[in-house]
């Protein structure tokens, strides 16, 4: 992992540059929607602030670096919302299993006063919170046998992203999980050190999992959003007015994601299908059956009366 060690370096022309990190390729929506701020905040500043979008893990793994975001090291990082699981408690209510009905109803929660609470929960971590960003619905993918039915998790060797909540998840539906940074995984499907893994179809298909682990079965068991984070220290050195420039280019960011998350969706799908990959769904009573077996994750890692309170909000948002 780079060390970053000064605050919003200068680049030749006197720009204030911040750096930004992101596990995906270039590429991806989600880097693809922080460049689009970058060039929005330039031209807001006239050339005096920028972003440079550090993509392809070139920083490395996201958890690790959040910590580098907290000190102020590192100025942004865009993460899958899990990574801040040990971070901001509040947050983990969207990481749940099965909570989300649809994406409207994803989109309603994050769009509304319960996605603001989350982020509000953020600046008392050293963290300011930008954005949400799509990241779909994760579904596991096997390099042997499609998941049919609860038990066909039984003993199954599978990387799960680094959080507590994920282990216990994959733990209770009776797989045995590893935990993994994301840029280790295709090389543990390679290596048959585990024999599935569970992403998003954009994931799945930009990091090639695909070609160790053909099989895709529709689990469904979690719709844990992006989100884009700032350093606390590093929004604190800007002006008002750059504040407001920024949190304008990522609201306008948001939409531009979402658009390009949607034909970045059904693209994959149609060309993975090419590429042979099967799909499996899962019959409605076996995905009952899986809801009922993380049941014990809402106590262990949202039990505390305001994210109970919170997961009640969002189940009534119709
Ligand atoms: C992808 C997220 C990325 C995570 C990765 C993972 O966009 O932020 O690091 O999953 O599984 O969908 O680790």
């Amino acid at each position: 992992m780079l060390a970053c060690t000064a605050n919003a370096i200068d680049t030749a022309d006197g720009m204030r540059t911040l750096r930004s990190a992101d596990v995906h390729a270039e590429d991806y929506p989600t880097v693809q929607a922080v460049q689009f701020m970058n060039q929005q905040i330039q031209k807001a500043s006239g050339r005096k602030l920028g972003i440079r979008v550090f993509s392809s893990g070139l920083l490395g793994d996201e958890a690790p670096l959040l910590q580098l975001v907290q000190s102020g090291e590192l100025d942004m990082n865009r993460v899958s919302i899990q990574a801040l699981d040990a971070i901001a408690p509040l947050s983990r209510v969207f990481s749940l299993p099965y909570l989300f009905r649809d994406t409207e109803h994803l989109h309603k929660v994050l769009d509304g006063p319960i996605g603001q609470e989350v982020l509000d929960s953020l600046p008392s971590q050293g963290l300011v919170g930008l954005a949400y960003y799509d990241a779909g619905i994760r579904n596991v993918y096997t390099v042997r046998k499609p998941i049919l039915k609860l038990e066909d998790m039984k003993d199954l060797n599978i990387r799960v992203q680094p959080s507590e909540m994920s282990l216990m998840v994959f733990d209770l539906l009776g797989a045995r999980p590893v935990r993994l940074p994301f840029a280790q995984t295709a090389r543990a499907l390679s290596n048959d050190l585990v024999d599935a893994a569970e992403n998003n179809l954009p994931s799945y298909s930009s990091t090639e999992h695909y070609k160790h682990a053909p099989i895709y079965s529709l689990t469904r068991h979690t719709m844990s959003p992006e989100v884009l984070v700032m350093s606390k220290i590093s929004w604190d050195k800007l002006s008002a007015s750059e504040q407001a420039m920024l949190r304008k280019a990522a609201r306008e960011s948001v939409g531009i994601m979402r658009d390009m998350w949607q034909q970045r969706e059904e693209r994959v799908e149609a060309t993975l299908k090419l590429s042979g990959v099967k799909f499996h769904e899962l019959p409605k009573e076996q995905l009952a059956r899986f809801t009922a077996a993380v049941q014990p994750v809402y106590t262990k890692f949202a039990g505390e009366p305001q994210q109970q309170a919170l997961i009640k909000r969002i189940r009534a948002l119709k």
